[in-house]
């Protein structure tokens, strides 16, 4: 059964557009993912198509009015089934990681909220959103690109949209840890050179030197992952990070003495 979405927004083709290209279009046409987008205009009856207006109480910027969105919402559920969960994408939401990312792509039918200007009338919140999901501290013009964000991050694990499943397991985050580095053809340039442990060949020291930086690289820039996804680790993970913790100790105590 593909993953279906219903993205709900003022500019359609700006999300159309995302939707051709890459792994998520590519995955769209062979439809692993099944994927509506629609005008939100359509669904105002303002003969001038109006979806805003002034806000209640003054202040400065426009409010999405709150009908167009729960006629769009009820429409969907009538042609489409009732989906699992209709998300609104606000700096108001809880913000997205992997691990939600992970349970929303348990679903089959997510609906995806996009406002504009200031803000989205609150009733709409109360009548037909199950959650808000942020994709950070900081503020868009838009909700278009942080519902891109959450579809793309939702498809790629749907079944077959990413070519190699490893990729996935592998993934920053999958683990509570960040990635390892990774390098390409040519081995060197202009002096800088692919660590030997990668043309070596050695498959269990390559292994091992992937997962010694990965561990590192979370404690150097990221001890917070380590802190909440330590259950996460793996025994060879906690040894790393044990053996890493108590250089780092050494190192300190050795600069007060
Ligand atoms: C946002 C975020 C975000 C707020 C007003 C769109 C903007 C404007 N959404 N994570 N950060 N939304 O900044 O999700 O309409």
């Amino acid at each position: 059964m593909s993953l279906k979405f219903d993205v709900v927004t003022i500019f359609p083709s700006m999300v159309l557009a995302f939707l051709e290209k890459g792994v998520i279009g590519r995955a769209n046409r062979r439809k692993l993912l099944d994927i509506v987008v629609h005008d939100l205009r359509e669904f105002s009856s303002d003969r001038h198509k109006k979806v805003d207006d002034m806000p209640y109480g003054g202040g400065p910027g426009m409010v999405m009015k709150p009908e167009p969105f729960m006629q769009a919402v009820e429409k969907i559920k009538a042609d489409r089934g009732d989906p699992q969960t209709v998300i609104l994408v606000s700096p108001q939401g809880r913000r997205l990681d992997q691990a939600k990312v992970r349970s929303l792509s348990q679903l089959n039918h997510v609906v995806l909220l996009c406002g504009r200007y200031e803000a989205v009338d609150e009733r709409v919140v109360d009548a037909v959103v199950s959650e808000e999901i942020s994709i950070g501290d900081y503020v868009l013009t838009g909700g278009e690109v942080p519902a891109l964000v959450v579809l793309e991050a939702v498809a790629r694990l749907a079944q077959g949209v990413v070519g190699d499943a490893d990729s996935i397991k592998n993934d920053s985050f999958e683990r509570g840890l960040l990635d390892h580095p990774h390098y390409t053809r040519p081995a060197d340039v202009n002096g800088a050179r692919v660590p030997e442990v990668l043309l070596s060949g050695n498959h269990e020291e390559i292994r091992a030197w992937r997962k010694c930086e990965a561990v590192k690289r979370t404690l150097e820039r990221r001890p917070d992952l380590l802190h909440e996804g330590r259950q996460l680790l793996d025994e060879e993970e906690k040894r790393i990070l044990e053996t890493l913790q108590n250089v780092d100790l050494e190192r300190k105590v050795r600069a007060d003495v």
